[in-house]
């Protein structure tokens, strides 16, 4: 956790959804400090409200929560939906009409930005020995990365034809340490992934921008130029867990396909059979 005391920035009221998942949970405790109100949302049960929270429960592929949910809100963290590979279904409720209902709420609501988790996998078959920019097109590695190339693009329209404001996080791996090889380049700490929420949230002027989520690693296959204007700095690298992870992970099959594309494991995990 960091120390927001330096950022003198504060939120009316900032929305997280999704504050059950992984990274919920590792943001909620943390976005209370840039704001007066953290209106935390989920499909299920949170739990009591912490002091300066609001628990409201609401699924994504429900209008009318999602209008209430909406209401008065000055910013969004948008981390709810699916965020592994599944089935389509699931995927069609919470990650496409879900993020319609959401940016819809938006627009009559009158919100001014969203910070969409978008995901790596939406470049997910890009390989590990080319450097990807976030102009480039998409190469989504499932019907995850899919639905995260269509939230980014929901997101282009509706600051294009709203001006509404979104920076879609492609965010990496985000956990307490990089588990594998393919970790060390995609790593993002949760103190980084705070970073970057924060600076989302507060950089002056976003329009719609698309930003890799990683740590300072010394291995990338990512390339922030285009977003520089956020001001987004990590401060984090996964070099420090280097010897241990390649300790464990001595070899590499270079015809494994999870070795070759970017988006690792995802890019061969398949529900559709
Ligand atoms: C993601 O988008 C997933 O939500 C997360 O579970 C990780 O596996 C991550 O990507 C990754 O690529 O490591």
């Amino acid at each position: 956790m960091l120390n927001p005391s330096a950022s003198p920035l504060k939120f009316p009221r900032l929305l997280l959804t999704g504050a059950g998942g992984n990274l919920g949970k590792e943001l909620r405790p943390r976005l209370k400090s840039y704001c007066d109100v953290l209106r935390v949302s989920h499909r299920s049960d949170l739990g009591p409200s912490a002091p300066g929270e609001e628990i409201m429960l609401a699924s994504l592929e429900n209008k009318d929560q999602m209008m209430a949910l909406m209401k008065n809100v000055d910013a969004v963290v948008h981390m709810g939906g699916v965020s592994t590979e599944q089935a389509w279904d699931p995927i069609l409720a919470s990650n496409i009409v879900g993020m319609v209902n959401l940016y819809e709420a938006a627009r009559l609501q009158g919100t001014k930005r969203i910070v969409f988790a978008s995901s790596n996998h939406v470049t997910g078959f890009y390989r590990q020995d080319e450097v990807v920019n976030t102009k480039m097109p998409p190469k989504p590695d499932g019907f995850y990365g899919l639905s995260k190339a269509f939230g980014e693009d929901l997101a282009e329209l509706y600051w294009a034809r709203w001006g509404i404001e979104t920076v879609s996080l492609r965010i990496g791996s985000s956990y307490v340490e990089p588990k594998d090889r393919r970790m060390l380049a995609t790593w993002l700490s949760f103190d980084d992934l705070e970073r970057l929420v924060v600076s989302a949230l507060t950089a002056p002027i976003v329009g719609h921008t698309i930003i890799y989520g990683m740590s300072d690693n010394q291995t990338t296959w990512w390339d922030n130029t285009h977003a520089k204007h956020i001001g987004y700095r990590p401060l984090d690298s996964s070099d420090v867990f280097r010897s241990s992870v390649e300790a464990r992970q001595t070899t590499i099959d270079g015809n494994d396909k999870a070795a070759i594309y970017q988006g690792g494991a995802f890019v061969k995990a398949s529900p559709h059979g």
